[in-house]
């Protein structure tokens, strides 16, 4: 299904003390995609950021927030934008982070793709795509996490542990939720195989990543590790077929 005039977009936004970027970054999106509603999930920011968008909710229709408790992690977040989409019927579902690192105006070239495919990725690694003021160590590892995953998964996609992506909402219904063991950076790759696993078609399109305009950077090294323990066991139950016997058996969206 392409993009059309009748396609119901939600474009969803995690955020943890993003309150100088969040307003900004919503106009930026409604300039790209008009029709787009806005879901801005929110861990009960200290700076705000949840009541700022509870303001911008009331004076626009097309914004909304779902409020959260307290830091559960950006991979729930997503999954909560995800359960939301797929309970409003939404047709298609973008995500991407609220610090610009994700410029809004790659929005046309994701939605334009999903008339192939099942899920689109701003990819940093094809042809045309790459980074911009990101520390020359971030952008290692995460060269070598991508050719670890390209080894182990095989899902032919050169950029697998971004976050600025669209799904197709009728393809998350049938992925298995229920089985996701991440609980931090792993999650974008595991949720992509997760993705593949329940049959979507993968596709990649350029984006240049920008480093965080304001707010501070949330890396943990402690869950950088734990997120690369996570890969590797997936990646040893992945090519020994554990996976996906255990993504036939019965169960569903949780
Ligand atoms: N709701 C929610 N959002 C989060 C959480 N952690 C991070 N985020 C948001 O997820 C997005 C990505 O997080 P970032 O902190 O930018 O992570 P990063 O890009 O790896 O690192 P930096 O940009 O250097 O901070 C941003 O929009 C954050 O506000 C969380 O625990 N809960
Ligand atoms: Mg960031």
């Amino acid at each position: 299904m392409q993009a059309g005039m009748n396609t119901r977009l939600l474009v969803s936004v995690a955020t943890y003390n993003e309150c100088e970027n969040i307003a900004r970054l919503i106009e930026e999106i409604h300039a790209f995609a008009p029709q787009a509603d806005v879901l801005v999930v929110d861990d009960n920011s200290p700076d705000g950021t949840g009541k700022l968008v509870d303001e911008l909710s009331a004076k626009d229709s097309r914004i909304r927030a779902l409020h959260r408790s307290g830091k559960l992690g950006l991979g729930t977040a997503i999954v909560a934008a995800m359960k939301y989409a797929m309970s409003n019927n939404y047709d298609l579902l973008l995500n991407m982070d609220a610090d610009f690192s994700h410029p809004a105006r790659y929005i046309p070239a994701l939605l334009a793709g999903m008339s192939r495919q099942d899920v689109m990725i701003g990819s940093r690694y094809v042809a045309g795509g790459g980074t911009e003021n990101w520390p020359v160590i971030r952008e290692k590892i995460s060269r070598a996490v991508n050719g670890l995953v390209r080894f182990f998964f095989r899902m032919g996609v050169r950029d697998a542990s971004g976050a600025y992506r669209c799904y197709r909402v009728s393809k998350l219904r049938q992925v298995r939720f229920d089985l996701i063991v991440s609980r931090g950076y792993s999650f974008q790759q595991e949720m992509l195989f997760r993705c593949k696993l329940a049959g979507c078609t993968l596709g990649e399109t350029p984006i240049i990543f920008e480093n965080r305009r304001a707010g501070k950077s949330k890396v943990n090294g402690k869950e950088a590790a734990r997120s690369m323990a996570t890969i590797l066991y997936l990646g040893v139950r992945s090519m020994l077929g554990i996976e996906r016997r255990a993504s036939r058996r019965t169960g569903g969206v949780s």
